[in-house]
């Protein structure tokens, strides 16, 4: 058939053969059936450290052991099933001819928006306080919320920072988004580079971070950062643990400077016993859960890009 033809364009040989590997919370035994079944004719097996090159096309990986890029030299496709890619790029033996591919949304944007969701609401309409009130015994209603004491802004404006954008602003916050470049989305002012980031600060209550993580992004959420936020200021970090200064977010949430903060990921993962985030009365801490990559989305997304590329 076409596609057969075609693969023998972008192949040495006739069956396609794609590993799969991951060293963390991704389990890869759990996707091999799945993966198979969408992409039926090719050849997909667990990648093992210790076993012959399984002269692998296509990589389908999740942080994978940096010796899968020293054993399969022939891969023509990496897939990252995750939407970032900076555990890959620290890897010296990723490969920097072969193009990679990192999962859209796949389902995590909508779970993004959850978390954020959850996090904002938590602390504006002080559902955190009437916990405390409840084990108290206390039967006290607080005044009611008033939005646009609130004002939300995303750092990051790609498909996810959007999502979670959109979600506030439809929730009524006032919400502004921090890009590159200027972005055009309804009820959400955009603020651009460089030029406007303490602007876009200053105008801010609740910090949202979504970047990737990048050299120039990299402890973006620091003192200097955080101390222009409005004051009482809330803080979430769903992008990478380095993009934030933990010992600056100490300090601040210890003065009282900033009310709180929602975190998701850390510089060290799993977060050592014994750090101070675990007990501290601000944070609110999840296990770098706030988007997971699920499965049938995910492989549904890889499988079509697959296809689509021996297409060509
Ligand atoms: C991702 C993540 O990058 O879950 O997708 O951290």
């Amino acid at each position: 058939c076409a596609i057969f033809v075609l693969s023998c364009i972008f192949y040495d040989h006739n069956t396609v053969n794609i590993v799969l590997a991951s060293s963390d919370n991704i389990n890869p035994e759990d996707w091999l059936a799945p993966l198979e079944a969408a992409l039926p004719g090719h050849q997909i097996r667990i990648w093992q450290a210790g076993q012959a090159s399984a002269n692998a096309d296509i990589a389908v990986v999740w942080n994978p052991p940096p010796a899968l890029f020293e054993h399969e030299r022939a891969l023509r496709l990496i897939f990252n099933l995750g939407a970032g890619v900076d555990a890959l790029f620290r890897l010296p033996s990723l490969p920097d001819n072969v193009p990679i591919v990192r999962l859209e949304d796949a389902g995590m944007a909508v779970q993004m928006a959850e978390y954020a969701v959850h996090a904002l609401v938590r602390t504006a309409r002080q559902f955190d306080v009437y916990e405390d009130q409840q084990r108290q015994g206390l039967w006290r209603p607080l005044p009611s919320l008033d939005r646009t004491a609130w004002p939300v802004g995303v750092l990051g404006m790609g498909v996810m920072g959007a999502r979670v954008a959109q979600t506030l602003s439809m929730l009524d916050y006032p919400v502004a988004g921090w890009a590159r470049n200027t972005k055009n989305l309804a009820g959400v002012s955009s603020y651009a580079g460089a030029a406007q980031f303490n602007e876009f600060l200053s105008r801010t209550r609740v910090l949202i971070n979504m970047l990737p993580l990048t050299d120039e992004t990299r402890h973006i959420l620091c003192k200097d950062t955080l101390q222009r936020l409005l004051p009482d200021a809330y803080v979430m970090n769903m992008g990478r643990g380095a993009h934030l200064v933990e010992d600056d977010l100490l300090a601040l949430l210890d003065s009282g400077r900033l009310r709180g903060a929602s975190l998701d990921v850390f510089s060290g993962e799993p977060l050592p016993k014994g750090h101070p985030f675990w007990n501290h009365p601000r944070v609110t801490m999840t296990p770098h859960i706030s988007a997971m990559s699920l499965r049938r989305e995910s492989i549904a997304q890889v499988a079509a890009k697959i296809r689509g590329f021996e297409r060509g």
